[in-house]
């Protein structure tokens, strides 16, 4: 397939970047963490989606050497940003069950000097669906070490509410879909106010996805989210740009 050998071929010659989006905590309203999201720099085609090419990474098992890419750089960016502020990397069901995942994490870490308590890895449901007992031990190694995991997306699945049960989770990220009805209607809210009171009584935190509007954040803010994210605060950005938004912070 060309476009598997065009993503090998970009993997080499380091045609992929990093953009980051803000985490914002409304104790406060200042950035605590930043996400990040992979786009491949195409010669032709400009900044490419991840939407476009993860499913063929994934498919053809090159999510292994990209994501193993993505934690070293964002590591590496990390650790160069102001005291405190973490990194939030999003993790692949195939990326975590391949051998050597713990590892890697462990080498992006020691490589770029990162405290393990300023990285967050972002899984979704489908990783706790299959080989259960491998992720699951996994997960509690890395997290052992003080490195933080998040439910990503969480309520567009099935059974995210047992996943809970199953793994202790440090986060939840509540899908965007549930914000962009919130300010509007009351039912979209008393969800999100749900969610909140499930995490606040499991000591698990909660950030609410896709905040693009002042309406939108009034309303998550009364609902009791811990954290927000969004095109209201931040696009995802060139690393450059967001070294220099942190600095603005201080
Ligand atoms: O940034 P954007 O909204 O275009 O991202 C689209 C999707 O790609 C999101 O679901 C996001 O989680 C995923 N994604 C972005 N970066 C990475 C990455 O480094 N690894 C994995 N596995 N998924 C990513
Ligand atoms: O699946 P995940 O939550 O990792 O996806 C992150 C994606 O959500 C990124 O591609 C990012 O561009 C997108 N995103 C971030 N903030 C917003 C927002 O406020 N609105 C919408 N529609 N998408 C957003
Ligand atoms: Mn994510
Ligand atoms: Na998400």
């Amino acid at each position: 397939l060309v476009l598997e050998r065009e993503l090998r071929e970009a993997l080499r010659d380091g045609l992929f970047e990093l953009h980051y989006q803000p985490l914002v905590d409304l104790s406060d309203d200042r950035i605590k963490g930043m996400e990040a999201l992979v786009r491949w720099r195409h010669p032709e085609r400009g900044l490419v989606s991840p939407a476009l090419f993860i499913p063929l990474a994934e498919e053809t098992g090159l999510i292994v050497p990209l994501g193993a890419w993505v934690l070293a750089q964002a590591c590496r960016d990390a650790a160069g940003w102001p005291g405190g502020i973490s990194v939030a990397v999003n993790v692949s069901p195939i990326q975590l069950r391949h051998r050597g995942f713990a590892q890697g994490v462990l080498a992006a870490l020691a490589g770029s000097g990162l405290p393990a308590t300023r990285l967050e890895l972002e899984i979704t449901e489908s990783v706790l669906l299959d080989d259960t007992e491998a992720n699951l031990e996994t997960l509690h190694t890395l997290r052992r070490l003080g490195v933080r995991i998040s439910m990503d997306d969480f309520g567009t699945g099935y059974s995210s509410i047992s996943y809970l049960r199953r793994f202790p989770f440090d986060k939840i990220k509540i899908d965007r879909s549930f914000v962009r009805d919130c300010a509007a209607s009351p039912d979209a809210g008393a969800i999100i106010r749900a969610i909140v009171s499930l995490g606040e009584s499991l000591g698990i935190t909660t950030l609410v996805e896709g905040v693009e509007t002042e309406p939108q954040l009034a309303a998550v803010r009364a609902e009791g989210a811990r954290e927000v994210q969004g095109f209201l605060f931040s696009p995802p950005r060139p690393a450059d740009e967001i070294a220099a938004l942190l600095a603005a912070q201080d």
